[in-house]
């Protein structure tokens, strides 16, 4: 018998073996049937819902065959397994990347184009899984992927959210957020595993038995899986993504019920199931709330019991951990997993406490994602004792313990009254990774300088990385198939392979190809914008956008300011020959964070005042485009020219959205902060528009006096858009409306827009002049895409891989 995938193939089973080797092989007919059996209905009646939820069932048919063949060889080998706990994955649309991934595109279009049905309308039908916040949620997204193309044996382990990030609307030009509510479609691309649960406690009391302790939690919750398969490129590898979803141990009152009280009877259930009921729709700040810790421990006390119960399964020596298990912590939500480790080793197997924490501490890795004091996760003991009871005295353990290994310690992670996360995350942890070179330099000299100079080799760089299959292949079909013609394929999962694509900038028609590419991506995102959000733009114009999370960090208010100070540039001199710029803003501010969602509200009313001049409305528009996510960064990116990555210097870990604008042909106009260094340094400073002050230079400036006020004093134009704002020229009937934001600008100024201001307008003129050069634009822009291939993730895991994790690949 033919052995395809590892297995052998019988008469049986050879249409399964056949659709795994060729998974184009009967998709219409696999649809229609899907159509029939699975979702019920005949073609005559089938919605686009219904189309798409038989697509997606006849595509993840193809999946499972690969998944239970990755599943199988990683038992054969006796493979490490990477475990990556994640409180957020922001996978946005699965189908489209499943089809990508296993090239079933042609056939799937073309099956529907004999079914007459509208293909690209049933891949929009889709809602966005929105398990995430911003980049830390999105980079998680394209690990998983990166994973499954490499190979390597590999779980996501995260909380299945019943809602995800809220919905953005505008109303008065102010955020309006409704809840999200994906799972209220059927959600096709998860199972069900009753199978996999975990009784988790809270609470309650710790009884001394001998040298160990037994905790006995007063409340539980049930953790139930759901596995959603990830499939890597040429499906050759699928790994899981095992979200946990909570529920209550007695679901209901009967007792209750029966005497009428029905409220009550649903209340531990209710209770139960909020858990996983939302996302925290913060981003970068935590809300330090209770059941914020609760699902932190929830998700990652799951899991850990679901890796050794795996780990049980193959090995019978648990000394083996850490050949044969690496867990990594993506940021400090899941850091409860060092001390859990510990009592699951220690209390529960018996290990003595040093080797508990040995093990651990050999399993454990963690990766930081910001400096902002904000955001370094820390409880007050208080909570975390009342919670986690046991847990509170294994960290005072793991301290002591880390102090005896190191008497010149200064800090602890028990200190104050409170525990900090970092610190011990850092303390469980053989390796401690920042995510671009300048944050893990800071890392080093801020937060965690005494815990380096204890442990020198510890924290590592890995940069982040975007995955090359969503972030060009399939949002970009255009300039994919211009580079696939020039270069081959390769470069879909060896994106260093752009490279290659240097020398082919002297060739005028592969220039003129890479043009024609991005002004179509431009011309429908204009089409896109008139029919759906009835605005016109002008395709020819320079598309400014900035995308990504509202912060006053990340400085959206610089932007619309240097918008309001060219819109009076050009008010008062229309004929200077403008080069033509539309703006274009997307991002959500976390509903409680007052002043980003003040700035929301100015570009909106900026955007209505400016848009509605005549005089300036040929050379400047201003358009803020609600509900930014994961598929509207599809949309976006692939049409950007210019990219605004301008965060003061040192607060932005890495970014990642630098990368995929870089990479679909857009030039950066940034600080010297995060990844966008990397980038500068690999695309040409000649390719990028650089300005303001440098992570000294920011800390060094905070301690001028006035610095704001003596920026605006030497700086004309940026004190007449301040004016504009202050005596309401875009809230006219409200002209207190931005006081916060003009009195902030004016005194404080921790983010140092005004000093910042006078050379980020420098740069935005520069950038004009290039703009108008279009065949030197076309080849900066071209040199962008060709020189971003080191930003893949697959780079990034391979660096895990190989410096944190020592985990390999088993890709065939
Ligand atoms: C972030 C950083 O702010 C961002 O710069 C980085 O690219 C991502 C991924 O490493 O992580 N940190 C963080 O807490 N969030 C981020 O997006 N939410």
């Amino acid at each position: 018998p033919d052995k395809v995938c590892g297995i052998y193939v019988t008469a049986n089973n050879r249409n399964i073996m056949l659709r795994a080797q060729m998974p184009h092989i009967g998709l219409r007919e696999d649809i229609l049937r899907q159509l029939a059996y699975v979702v019920g209905k005949d073609p005559e009646h089938a919605t686009l819902y219904d189309w798409r939820i038989a697509l997606s069932h006849a595509v993840r048919e193809r999946i499972v065959d690969r998944w239970f063949a990755s599943t199988r060889r990683t038992y054969e080998e006796g493979a490490k397994r990477v475990y990556y706990l994640s409180m957020e994955f922001l996978i946005g649309r699965l189908l489209e990347d499943a089809i990508t991934n296993l090239r079933l595109d042609e056939a799937a279009e073309l099956a529907f184009r004999e079914l007459g049905i509208d293909y690209a309308a049933v891949l929009l039908d889709e809602p966005d899984a929105a398990l995430g916040n911003g980049g830390l949620g999105r980079l998680a997204a394209c690990f998983l992927e990166s994973l499954s193309t490499i190979g390597c044996p590999a779980y996501g382990y995260g909380i299945r959210y019943e809602h995800g990030l809220f919905r953005q609307s505008f109303e008065d030009g102010r955020q309006v957020e409704a809840p999200e509510t994906w799972l209220l479609q059927h959600h096709v691309w998860e199972f069900e595993r009753p199978e996999a649960m975990f009784q988790i406690g809270f609470g309650g009391e710790v009884r001394e038995a001998g040298a160990r302790a037994v905790w006995e939690p007063t409340e539980a919750v049930f953790a139930e899986a759901y596995d959603t398969p990830i499939v890597g490129w040429q499906g050759r590898w699928a790994n899981t993504l095992r979200l946990w979803s909570a529920r209550a141990v007695d679901p209901f009152d009967l007792e209750r019920f029966n005497l009428g009280d029905y409220v009550a009877a649903a209340a531990p259930e209710a209770l139960a199931r909020t858990i996983s009921r939302v996302l925290y729709p913060d981003d970068t700040t935590e809300p330090g709330k209770e059941l914020r810790l609760k699902q932190e421990f929830f998700f990652t006390a799951a899991s850990l019991r679901d890796i050794l119960r795996r780990f049980d399964s193959e090995y019978d020596d648990i000394r083996k951990l850490p050949a044969k298990v690496a867990i990594q912590l993506n940021d400090t939500h899941p850091a409860i997993a060092g001390p859990e480790l510990v009592r699951l080793l220690h209390d529960e197997r018996g290990l003595e406490f040093d080797e508990a924490v040995a093990l651990a501490r050999g399993t454990l890795s963690y990766t930081n994602h910001t400096l902002l004091p904000e955001a370094l996760e820390k409880w007050s003991e208080g909570l975390m004792g009342r919670l986690l009871p046991r847990h509170m005295t294994l960290i005072e353990r793991i301290d002591a313990l880390h102090a005896r290994e190191n008497p010149t310690r200064k800090a602890a992670a028990r200190a104050n009254g409170q525990v900090n996360m970092g610190e011990l995350s850092f303390v469980m942890a053989h390796k401690v990774n920042g995510v671009s070179a300048l944050h893990t330099e800071l890392m080093k000299a801020t937060v965690f300088e005494d815990l380096h100079q204890l442990h020198p080799d510890r924290i590592v760089n890995q940069t982040n990385g975007v995955t090359p299959r969503r972030w060009l292949l399939s949002c970009n079909p255009r300039l994919s198939a211009l580079v696939t013609e020039a270069i081959g394929e390769d470069w879909v999962d060896d994106l260093e392979q752009l490279a290659r694509l240097e020398p082919r900038l002297s060739d005028a028609g592969f220039v003129e190809g890479f043009a024609a590419a991005k002004r179509a991506n431009k011309v429908d995102l204009s089409n896109w914008m008139a029919q759906g959000h009835d605005l016109l733009v002008d395709p020819e114009a320079m598309f400014d956008v900035q995308i990504k999370r509202i912060h006053e960090y990340k400085r959206q208010h610089l932007n619309i300011l240097e918008a309001i100070a060219l819109w009076q540039e050009i008010r008062a001199n229309p004929d200077a020959g403008w080069a033509p710029r539309v703006k274009i803003f997307g991002g959500k501010a976390a509903p409680g964070y007052v002043f980003a969602k003040k700035i929301i509200r100015l570009i909106n009313d900026v955007a209505r005042v400016v848009n509605a001049d005549p005089v300036t409305s040929p050379h400047l528009k201003v358009v803020f485009l609600p509900n930014y996510n994961v598929s509207l960064a599809e949309r976006l990116i692939p049409a950007a020219d210019l990219s605004e990555q301008i965060s003061t210097a040192g607060k932005e870990a890495s970014g990642t959205g630098n990368m995929k604008f870089a990479l679909n042909g857009a030039l950066t106009i940034g600080t010297l902060d995060g990844a966008n260094v990397e980038i500068r340094e690999r695309v040409g400073e000649e390719n990028f528009f650089l300005f303001g002050m440098t992570a000294d230079e920011v800390v060094n400036r905070r301690d001028i006096a006035n610095h704001a006020a003596k920026a605006i004093a030497a700086d004309t134009r940026l004190e007449l858009a301040l004016k504009a704002i202050r005596e309401g020229a875009f809230s006219p009937k409200e002209r207190d409306r931005y006081r916060d934001i003009t009195d902030n600008l004016a005194g404080p100024d921790y983010f140092l827009v005004c000093s910042d201001f006078a050379d980020y307008w420098r740069a935005q003129r520069e950038a004009d002049a290039a703009y108008r050069d279009s065949a030197a634009w076309t080849r900066k822009a071209a040199l962008n895409t060709a020189r971003s291939g080191w930003f893949s993730s697959d780079r990034t895991i391979r660096g895990y891989m190989g410096e944190i994790w020592n985990a390999g690949s088993l890709n065939p």
